[in-house]
C-alpha cells in the first residue's frame, strides 16, 4: 500500500528528499528567477535558470549543470547556494550592472576563501531568446519549478495536501484532474531535470527528452488507469489520495492467491524516476 501512496504521490523526482528545503529561506530572489543568458543573445553560449531554489546550466556543447540547492547564505558579497549531492556542489550568485554573476568554486575551496580562483560569469536577459533554445527546455523549466512548489507542499504535510498540490502545480487544462497529457508533460519535465542533474549535453538532453516522452505517455497512461476509480479518464487528489485515507483500515483477506506482479513491477518501474521523492522516501 505504501508503494501506491508513494505512486499517488510521486510526480516527483528520485532526486533529494524535500527535507532539505529548510536552508534556503525565502530562496533565490525574485528579481533573479527566470533564465539568463552568457553572450550574444542571437546565439547564446549558454543559458542559466533561477528557479525559487534551484539553477540550471544548460550549455551548447559541456555538460549540463543542474544545482537543487539544501542551503543558501551570504558570503564575501556574494549569495552562497550549497546543493544537494554527495559533492555537496556549491554555486555563487550575485546581482551585476549588466543582469548576474555567477562563479562555482573549485570543491577545493574553502566557504572563508569563496569565491577563490575562479572567473565569475556574466548573464543577461534576452527578450526574445532563440525559440529553438526555448522549445527544447521550457517545459523541463516549468516542471522543475512546479516540482519545487509540490516539495514545498508535501514536506512534512498530510497525503491528502501533498496529492492536492501534485493536482494543483501539473494541472495544466484548469479542471483540477490530471490528464494522461497532464502526467506524460510531468514524465517529460522529470525526464529534463534527471538529465540536467546528471550532467547531460544538449544532444543527450533532447534525446532523453525523446525517450522520456514515450516513457512518460506509457507510465502516464498506466498510473491513470490504475488510479482512475470513477472512470473519467483522469486523475483527482482524492483518488490519489484514496489507500492513504483509509490507511490502517484495510484488513485483507487470507482467500484467493497472489497475482503475477511482474508486470506490474514493470509498469511502475517507468514510474520509479518520477516516484521517489514527495514524502521524502
Ligand atoms: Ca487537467
Amino acid at each position: 500500500m505504501m508503494k501506491r501512496i508513494l505512486l499517488a504521490c510521486g510526480l516527483a523526482l528520485g532526486l533529494a528528499a524535500p527535507a532539505m528545503a529548510q536552508g534556503v529561506g525565502a530562496g533565490i530572489p525574485e528579481q533573479l528567477r527566470g533564465a539568463w543568458f552568457a553572450g550574444d543573445c542571437a546565439d547564446p553560449q549558454a543559458m542559466l535558470v533561477m528557479t525559487g531554489r534551484a539553477a540550471a546550466r544548460i550549455e551548447a556543447e559541456a555538460p549540463a549543470r543542474l544545482w537543487r540547492f539544501a542551503a543558501m547564505r551570504e558570503a564575501s558579497g556574494w549569495t552562497l547556494g550549497t546543493a544537494v549531492g554527495s559533492e555537496a556542489p556549491r554555486l555563487l550568485f550575485r546581482p551585476a550592472a549588466e543582469g548576474l554573476e555567477t562563479a562555482e568554486p573549485e570543491p577545493k575551496t574553502r566557504d572563508d576563501r569563496l569565491p577563490g580562483e575562479v572567473s565569475p560569469a556574466t548573464w543577461r536577459r534576452c527578450p526574445s531568446p532563440p525559440a529553438l533554445l526555448v522549445a527544447t527546455h521550457a517545459e523541463g523549466i516549468a516542471v522543475l519549478a512546479a516540482i519545487e512548489h509540490m516539495e514545498a507542499a508535501c514536506l512534512g504535510s498530510a497525503v491528502a495536501a501533498c496529492t492536492a498540490a501534485i493536482v494543483q502545480h501539473g494541472d495544466v487544462s484548469g479542471d483540477r484532474l490530471l490528464s494522461v497529457a497532464e502526467i506524460a508533460r510531468l514524465a517529460r519535465g522529470a525526464a529534463w531535470v534527471i538529465a540536467a542533474q546528471e550532467g547531460a549535453t544538449q544532444d543527450v538532453m533532447v534525446g532523453a527528452l525523446g525517450v522520456g516522452s514515450l516513457a512518460g505517455v506509457l507510465a502516464a497512461r498506466l498510473l491513470v488507469e490504475s488510479m482512475d476509480y470513477d472512470g473519467d479518464g483522469r486523475i483527482s487528489a482524492e483518488e490519489m489520495a484514496v489507500d492513504a485515507v483509509n490507511f490502517g483500515r484495510a484488513a485483507g483477506t487470507a482467500a484467493g492467491q497472489p497475482l503475477r506482479t511482474d508486470g506490474l513491477a514493470e509498469g511502475a518501474g517507468l514510474l520509479r524516476g518520477l516516484v521517489d521523492g514527495l514524502l521524502g522516501r
